[in-house]
This record gives structure tokens, C-alpha cells and sequence, in this order.
């Protein structure tokens, strides 16, 4: 256990560091989540030390069914073991079995400005579409627990990295992340590193396929607007094939005038490896039918295998259970060490043993 004087600390030259989380309010992840975060996570293994959340916290700042939550909490689980996150290389847990989120956000929230926190637009968009009546105050501090599940897993200051795959709507966030992670060490001493963001190019933003101008998203969008993960390859091929797209011909990149092809080029290019001009290219005098059919069999073929895995995953809640334990003893043990030394910077008497 390090002095509660020094900053938090692994023994040597410390591995960069990758924190992110994910809420457990849905049946299925869908694409945007996907390409957005999801496939990061995985490749972000094999380089840094991560540290995945399914944040069920987060989960209860809209009202929820307890039942439902459970099941798609281990369901989260099974969904990102099935992407390839590995729990004997990553620590996966939930967020509820490590109870120092709960506490440092509270110490977060004092820090945190009434107006700067009203200036979230998340919460904005939130708020204003479920009423003053509907709106928790846990869904106002939503951002202040995400910032502190970020802290807790911070490396040592100024020897290394924190980031945080996210799509682009969460970078308002994490801007105030870095920015609660700097006022806390100027008023108590260096002891966060701020994080960065770790957007992918390309797929920060997938939109809604009915209504290429907006975001994918599991409240917004219709049923037709998303691509389920775990989707049945029946529903998700006709989905592609209605796919908004525009009056003309042409499978050419355009954000402003072509919003739904460019849309689905950014699918195509991010799943296939191809590149935009490639496949501008291979469906120049096509038409979309084609191009559609092709992308359809191109996501099938990412998320099937997927699909497989989770149901399969999903056999063995048990096993599921165990990973989590293991996970929860990991990341516990490092939010431990945050907390104790936060604890004595903001002036809390240390506990008699
Ligand atoms: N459309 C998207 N494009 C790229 N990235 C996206 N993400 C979400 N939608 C897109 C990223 O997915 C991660 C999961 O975050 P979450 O659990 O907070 O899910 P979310 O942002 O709540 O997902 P939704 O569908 O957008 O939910 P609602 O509708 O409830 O807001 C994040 O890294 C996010 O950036």
C-alpha cells in the first residue's frame, strides 16, 4: 500500500493505462456502440492496461425495471467476452461491486460547478425530452460518476497515459473530466493524471439509418434507425436495404449532401477495412442495391460469430459470475488505493484500525 502522501503508483515504469464503460440498458449493443467504442476496446489490449465497466450505476438515472437490469448486465458481460475482450488480459467488472465510484463522486460533485454541469448537452437533450418531473438528479450528475470512474483507474502523475475509447458524443465529458481531474489537483495536490480521449477516425459518430442526420442511439432511434449487435441476419438485411439514402444514383462520400450513403460508407469502410475511395470505386455505375447487399453481408459477417458466442457465453451464468469476481478483486484493489490517498487529500481522518 503506498504512502497516502505519494501519488497513486504501479512499481515500475507504468503500462498506459485505458478506462471505459458502458451502460447495460439495452438488449443488444448496437453499431454505433461498436464501431464508436467497443472494437477499441479490444484492440487496446494488446498495448495498454485496461480497465472495461459495465456501469449499472449509470443504468438507474432513468427508471428501470431491477430484473432487467440484472439479465442485461450479465448480458453486457457476455456481449463484450463475444467482441473479444479478454478478462485474463483486461479486468472487467461492474461498476456496483467497486463502491468507491459511488464515494468518489460524491467528493467530485463539490468540485463540480452547478452551471458547468448544466452545460452538459447530454443531459440537456435528456432532461428536456423527459420533463422536469422524469428528471433524476442522479441523470443531472451523471457526468460527475463518469469522471469519477475514469479517476479512480488514474496511472501515476506525469508518468503515464489514461485514455478513454469513446464515440464522439461523449467528449463534452470527458472535457469535464480532464477538467474536475486539474482543479482537484490544484487545490489538493497532484494526484490525477487528466485523460484523453481515444476517438476513433472515421466511426466516431455512426448515424441512425432512417435519419442520417442524427446519432444512432439506443433512446432515439427507431427500431429501423439501429443495428442491433445480436440482431437475426433477417431483420438487420432488410433494415440495411431501407436504409435512408437520397433521389440519385451514386455511392459517393458526401457529408452534407449524401448524409445516408456517407453514413453507410463509414459502416462498410470501418467493418471491411476497405477504404471510402476503394469502395467509391468498386460501386461507381452500381447503383445502392448492390452496395447495400454487399454491406449487409459485410456486418452479418462481423456480427454473427458474435451473436454465436454470446448465447453460448450466456449458457454459464455462472462462469459469468466468476469472471466478474475476479474482475471486481482487480479493479477494487486499484480504486482502493485512489480513494485512500483522495480521502487523506481532502482531509477525512484515516480510519483506526
Ligand atoms: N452512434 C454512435 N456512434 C459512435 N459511438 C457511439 N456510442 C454510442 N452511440 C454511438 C458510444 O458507445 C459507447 C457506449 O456508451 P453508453 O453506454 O453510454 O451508451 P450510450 O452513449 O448511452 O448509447 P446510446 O445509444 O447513445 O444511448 P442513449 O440513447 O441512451 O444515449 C460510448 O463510448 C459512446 O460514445
Amino acid at each position: 500500500m503506498p504512502e497516502a502522501s505519494s501519488p497513486v503508483s504501479p512499481a515500475a515504469a507504468p503500462a498506459p493505462r485505458v478506462f471505459s464503460g458502458i451502460q447495460p440498458t439495452a438488449d443488444s449493443f448496437h453499431l454505433g456502440n461498436y464501431l464508436g467504442a467497443l472494437r477499441q476496446w479490444v484492440s487496446l489490449q494488446d498495448t495498454h492496461e485496461t480497465f472495461y465497466c459495465v456501469v449499472d450505476l449509470h443504468a438507474i438515472t432513468v427508471e428501470h425495471d431491477p430484473e432487467l437490469l440484472r439479465r442485461r448486465t450479465r448480458l453486457s458481460v457476455a456481449q463484450l467476452i463475444a467482441m473479444g475482450v479478454d478478462p485474463d488480459r483486461a479486468t472487467l467488472f461492474v461498476q456496483s461491486h467497486v463502491p468507491e465510484h459511488a464515494e468518489l463522486a460524491w467528493v467530485l460533485g463539490c468540485i463540480t460547478g452547478f452551471g458547468e454541469a448544466s452545460r452538459m448537452t447530454q443531459f440537456k437533450d435528456k432532461s428536456s425530452k423527459q420533463g422536469a418531473s422524469g428528471t433524476s438528479v442522479g441523470l443531472f450528475t451523471y457526468p460527475v460518476l463518469q469522471a469519477a470512474d475514469i479517476l479512480l483507474y488514474t496511472p501515476d502523475p506525469g508518468s503515464a497515459v489514461l485514455r478513454v475509447p469513446v464515440g464522439e458524443d461523449q467528449r463534452q465529458h470527458l472535457e469535464l473530466t480532464r477538467t474536475l481531474a486539474q482543479r482537484f489537483n490544484h487545490r489538493f495536490g497532484e494526484t490525477f493524471v487528466a485523460p484523453e480521449a481515444h476517438i476513433p477516425e472515421g466511426a466516431a459518430k455512426i448515424t441512425d439509418l432512417q435519419e442520417p442526420d442524427a446519432k444512432m442511439s439506443k433512446s432515439a432511434s427507431s427500431p429501423q434507425g439501429i443495428i442491433d449487435v445480436l440482431e437475426e441476419p433477417g431483420p438487420m438485411r432488410k433494415k440495411i436495404m431501407r436504409a435512408v439514402t437520397d433521389t440519385g444514383t451514386e455511392v459517393v462520400y458526401d457529408e452534407e449532401k449524401k448524409a445516408g450513403v456517407t453514413n453507410l460508407l463509414r459502416i462498410y469502410s470501418a467493418l471491411d477495412g476497405t477504404s471510402v475511395p476503394d469502395l467509391e470505386a468498386k460501386y461507381a455505375g452500381s447503383g445502392y442495391g448492390q452496395f447495400k447487399k454487399d454491406l449487409a453481408e459485410v456486418v452479418l459477417g462481423t456480427f454473427t460469430p458474435i451473436r454465436e458466442r454470446t448465447a453460448a457465453l450466456l449458457d454459464d451464468p455462472a462462469e459469468l459470475d466468476r469472471i466478474l469476481g475476479k474482475g471486481a478483486e482487480r479493479a477494487g484493489a486499484v480504486a482502493a488505493r485512489t480513494m485512500e490517498i483522495v480521502r487523506e487529500r481532502v482531509g477525512f481522518v484515516g480510519r483506526g484500525r
